[in-house]
């Protein structure tokens, strides 16, 4: 796990979950955005995974992590992003190569709408643990809303 290793009792809400604006360094050769770990976001980055050729109609996530925190970037593109603590609920558009959503512990998360060549890039702040994956729902809210 990463240095970040939070409690999965921690109060983590949707309001914890915030868009995050990128540096964008313009010039005439095209744009230039870069993640910097603990600047930008609020972890260190163990991880990086791309979601892509997603067929139209498909949906991603349909679950949540214990102690993953996470940033989503449409690196191209554009889909919707469903955020559920277990009380609240927000769904957030994204659509931006500069701007990043990050997503805390604790949030069930559902991803549809990918546009044609969507790319939906994923900065993870542990390497993959199944283990850390809530992937039942009910289970989930007994522990977020007990
Ligand atoms: C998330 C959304 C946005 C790996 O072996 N390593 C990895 O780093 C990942 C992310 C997945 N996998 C394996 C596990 C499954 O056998 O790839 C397969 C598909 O994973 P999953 O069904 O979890 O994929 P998504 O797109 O539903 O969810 C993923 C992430 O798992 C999740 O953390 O927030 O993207």
């Amino acid at each position: 796990m990463s240095e970040h290793n939070f409690e999965a009792t921690m109060n983590f809400s949707i309001d914890t979950c915030q868009m995050v604006e990128l540096p964008k360094i313009s010039d005439p050769r095209g744009n230039l955005t870069f993640v910097e770990s603990q600047r930008h976001i609020p972890f260190g980055i163990q991880r990086v995974y791309y979601l892509y050729d997603v067929p139209q109609g498909s949906e991603r996530g349909g679950h949540a992590h214990r102690a993953l925190h996470q940033l989503l970037i449409a690196v191209t593109g554009s889909f919707d992003v469903h955020l559920d603590d277990g009380r609240e609920k927000k769904t957030v558009h994204l659509n931006r190569s500069f701007q990043g959503l990050y997503v805390c512990p604790m949030i069930w998360r559902e991803i549809d709408n990918f546009s044609s060549g969507a790319v939906c890039m994923v900065l993870a702040s542990a390497y993959y643990d199944e283990s850390d994956y809530y992937r039942d729902y009910p289970e989930f809210c007994k522990v977020a809303n007990p």
